[in-house]
């Protein structure tokens, strides 16, 4: 489509949307006014309005990658005694919002975890382990910056600045052929470790088009007990969002995902028998694009309730390996917000 077309385009969905502009900060009455699903921090709340929320999300992770490569299962048995082989991550992600004041909203976020591994060894045996139980806290808060908005475009800019609580069980053992072992680093649902959680995230509308971007990371403070620290991460995404109508947006993301390898080592994982248990093959690159869909209930007795999902599929990774690729990730929530005025 050629730019002037595009531009028509735009023109037209403005003059035949009912409310040209409304966003900005603590407004949350069209579909698009949150990010994609996935997207945590994106949105602020006005000054004394809650917001409960609740996630789904599902991982798929089947294969192994060596750099930007597939590596087959013998492959990888040919240095280790047990590959893995896939491994898939369920997590049920409650939160809740407070807008403290206008430019000031917190967040706390609880997860609750499973995850489960596939392996299989230089003999020939297969065996399944599994970690189940809740993840670190997330506290955080989200900073209005700066804000403005005309008849058309509205622009929003905000700080995110959070702690994860290593609330979440770093000791998980499970049973595999070589007896109850403890699991190593992938299986493990908490950090152990004290991580803040910087960020920086923009927000758009214009007409029945909505967008954003956002750059995390996670920077964790000094090992755990076990004497090791997951790696440092970042993500840089960004989105777009299109308005169908008052209740239903459609949208798109892309995102580049980057994990650090791990700092020390947990001397009860010996990495010449898995390469889930060398701390030096954990990091990762990923370049995630995203289809969702938002829908907000626009009036009646469950009016301000939100649905939204997304599906994403990694379409470019580079991992230390030989270490499990992602395949797909799913993300389905409810959000309602509530009170302030
Ligand atoms: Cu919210």
């Amino acid at each position: 489509m050629r730019p002037t077309m595009g531009a028509l385009l735009c023109a037209s969905f403005l003059l035949s949307s009912a409310t040209a502009a409304d966003p900005g900060f603590g407004k949350v009455s069209r579909p698009d006014g949150h990010a994609p699903i996935s997207v945590m921090g994106d949105h602020m709340h006005k000054k004394g309005e809650w917001m409960l929320s609740y996630r789904y999300m599902f991982m798929d992770m089947d294969g192994n990658r060596d750099g930007t490569r597939r590596v087959s299962d013998d492959a990888v048995l040919a240095d280790y005694p047990v590959t893995p082989r896939k491994m898939d991550m369920e997590m049920h992600m409650v939160g809740v919002m407070y807008g403290l004041t206008d430019r000031v909203t917190l967040m706390a976020m609880m997860p609750f975890a499973r995850l489960d591994m596939d392996h299989r060894t230089r003999m020939g045996a297969r065996f399944n382990t599994r970690s189940i139980g809740i993840g670190d806290l997330k506290l955080s808060a989200m900073v209005g910056l700066f804000k403005s908005s005309s008849e058309r475009w509205t622009h929003a800019l905000g700080a995110n600045a959070g702690i994860s609580v290593p609330t979440g069980n770093f000791h998980n053992r499970d049973d595999t052929p070589a007896g109850n072992v403890r699991l190593p680093y992938p299986m493990q649902i908490g950090s152990g470790t004290v991580d803040l959680l910087p960020g920086l995230t923009y927000t758009t509308t214009y007409g029945d088009w909505s967008g954003g971007g956002q750059i995390t990371g996670v920077i964790r403070l000094g090992r755990n007990s076990r004497d090791y620290r997951r790696g440092h991460a970042m993500t840089i995404q960004g989105w777009g969002a299109r308005r169908l109508s008052r209740w239903v947006s459609t949208s798109f993301r892309a995102a580049f995902v980057r994990e650090g390898n791990y700092g020390g080592s947990d001397g009860a994982l010996n990495p010449n028998v898995v390469p889930t248990a060398d701390p030096s093959l954990r990091w990762f690159r990923r370049v995630d694009l995203g289809l969702g869909l938002n829908f907000i209930v626009p009036k009646g007795p469950l009016a301000g309730h939100r649905l939204a999902v997304e599906a994403v599929r990694p379409v470019w990774q580079k991992v230390a390996g030989p270490q499990l690729e992602t395949d797909w990730m799913i993300t389905a929530g409810w959000q309602l917000a509530f009170g302030g005025h």
